[in-house]
């Protein structure tokens, strides 16, 4: 079967619950049918990354450094209290969506940004749609948030609107519902990136968990959820123990604290300095910041070193570079990214406007981060889409009234996930009970299932990287005899399910180093 969609798919594994959604179509009611539909369409779409975190995490500066673009609005105006979502378009427009689903064009303000200010009355709108020509946006989606934890609450409730958690509680008013049933069961992130800054606060975990638990019906966890530790240009060295006076030791030393405390929820957390990445990605960072900066390094070393102990006496003190020039390097690279581009001019004074951009580039660790969201998101963008759209097509046939649809709908999925081929999605969802405590585990052994279900590479699956093949096969087919008689003895009835997938997946890690 083919249908204009399929051609987008991202892979196999999406392939098959696309065809589940075909052959089913037919078999169910008009709204249930008007559901797979929408789940179709979202197959067919790139991957759905949410960036998410508290108020004022620096979400929007990331979103702009990862598009390569200065296009959301940071710090202030309105546009920060709503969802906006940036995807792949043939020409740069921006919509503003309206509740009632009416849809107005709204034009690029003159700095090339969507416009702090909308001239609407907020309360009316949706979200925001920016289609983008950005070569990103092609790989992924991504949905730029207003903070989790505001006290502002119609944003946190339009955000959960918009991600799904929202519970509808107007269900006498049939003839709403069926749009709302549809649209909730598939409007879900498919991925997680969690902008935390210094000292997650307790609250945080779950913030995280609420979140979570709206991305597309399903909850989040390694597969499809990363953090990053953000501004970590402003953390105190010195306050971190092991960090010997140095801010990237100390933000990676805190980020691997972090991890402790978010995982399994998460699959990494890494240390980031959006502000300096956004400005060395976007254009942000012009060569007349570079003279700026070159001129700066000529000072006396004491006379800067004092300058830089804060932003109020960088900007004041008495200095040739006029202090509006000193402001805007402020904003754009903050004290840390100053002093990191005086050094890199000290040390190499040829150094030009554009190795000096790579420089701050470098110091930022987005391309890490970067890195990160290929492996953990792109690589497995198959899986995680199968994985959200089963979740919806279950959520639209229990949404149903009708016990004889939801049965068929049941048995279909029941047959797909029976499927070899379909292994990954039960492993991908055996790995998410385990991550997300739904199936409680003793601590090794969800190690170890969090270990197989969420890397790529067969020498990490079975935390031998680099190991031989012999040496590869011999460990993955004693841990699956080990898997298949936890399975039969000693275990759960969910836990023996778990184990079941668990056994199957060394098995066939097992079939593929023996043969090749
Ligand atoms: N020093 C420093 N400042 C940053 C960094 N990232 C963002 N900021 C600043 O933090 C402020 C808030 O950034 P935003 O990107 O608007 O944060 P947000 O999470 O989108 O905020 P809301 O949408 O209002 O919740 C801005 O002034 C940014 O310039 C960083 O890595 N280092
Ligand atoms: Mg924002």
């Amino acid at each position: 079967m083919t249908s204009p969609e399929q051609g987008r798919l991202a892979g196999p594994l999406s392939m098959s619950v696309a065809n589940l959604c075909h052959r089913l179509q037919s078999q169910v009611s008009a709204r249930t049918a008007a559901g797979f539909a929408e789940v179709l369409r979202r197959l067919g779409a790139p991957l759905q990354v949410a960036v998410a975190g508290r108020i004022k995490s620096g979400k929007s500066t990331l979103v702009n450094a990862l598009i390569g673009r200065r296009v959301a609005p940071t710090d202030i105006g309105e546009c920060t209290r709503l969802v906006t979502r940036f995807q792949y378009g043939t020409v740069d427009r921006v919509e503003i969506v309206f509740t009632d689903g009416r849809k107005q064009v709204l034009p690029f303000a003159a700095d090339g940004m969507i416009p702090a200010e909308l001239g609407v009355d907020i309360e009316q709108v949706s979200h925001i749609e920016a289609y983008l020509t950005n070569a990103v946006l092609q790989g992924m989606t991504v949905i730029d948030t207003p903070g989790l934890g505001s006290l502002d609450a119609a944003s946190v409730s339009r955000t959960e609107q918009l991600l799904g958690a929202a519970k509808h509680a107007k269900d006498d008013e049939g003839s709403d519902e069926l749009d709302d049933t549809s649209r909730n069961a598939v409007a879900g992130a498919e991925a997680v990136l969690y902008v935390v800054t210094q000292g997650v606060r307790a609250d945080d975990q779950q913030a995280l968990a609420a979140f979570t638990a709206a991305t597309a019906s399903r909850e989040a966890g390694p597969v499809n959820a990363i953090a990053v530790l953000n501004k970590a240009d402003t953390i105190a060295p010195e306050s971190v123990e092991g960090a010997d006076g140095d801010v990237w030791k100390a933000a990676t030393i805190l980020s691997e604290k972090q991890a402790s405390t978010l995982k399994p929820r998460v699959a990494d957390v890494l240390p980031v300095i959006g502000l300096i990445a956004e400005s060395a990605e976007s254009g942000g960072f012009t060569s007349a910041d570079a003279e700026a900066l070159r001129q700066l390094a000529d000072l006396d070393d004491d006379v800067l070193q004092t300058m830089l102990i804060s932003a109020d006496i960088f900007t004041t003190w008495e200095c040739d570079v006029p202090s509006g020039t000193r402001l805007r390097l402020l904003e754009k690279l903050d004290l840390f990214g100053i002093a990191h581009a005086v050094e890199a001019i000290r040390k190499e004074p040829e150094i030009t406007a554009g190795a000096l951009r790579r420089s701050l580039l470098d110091a930022s660790g987005l391309e890490a981060v970067r890195q990160r969201l290929s492996i953990v998101f792109a690589a497995r963008a198959d899986g995680i889409k199968a994985a959200a759209a089963l979740a919806s097509v279950t959520a639209l046939a229990h949404a149903s009234g009708d016990p004889g649809e939801r049965q068929r709908v049941h048995d279909a999925i029941e047959v797909l996930l029976a499927k070899p081929e379909a292994h990954q999605l039960r492993l991908l969802e055996a790995l998410t009970l385990v991550a997300s405590g739904a199936v409680d585990m003793p601590e090794d052994l969800s190690e170890e299932v969090l270990r197989v279900g969420s890397n790529a590479d067969i020498g990490a699956q079975l935390g031998k990287p680099g190991a031989a093949r012999p040496d590869l096969a011999a460990h993955a087919l004693e841990r699956a005899g080990w898997w298949r008689s936890f399975a039969s003895f000693g275990a759960t009835p969910a836990q023996s399910r778990v184990a079941h997938v668990v056994h199957r997946a060394y098995f066939l890690i097992w079939q593929q180093v023996r043969e090749a």
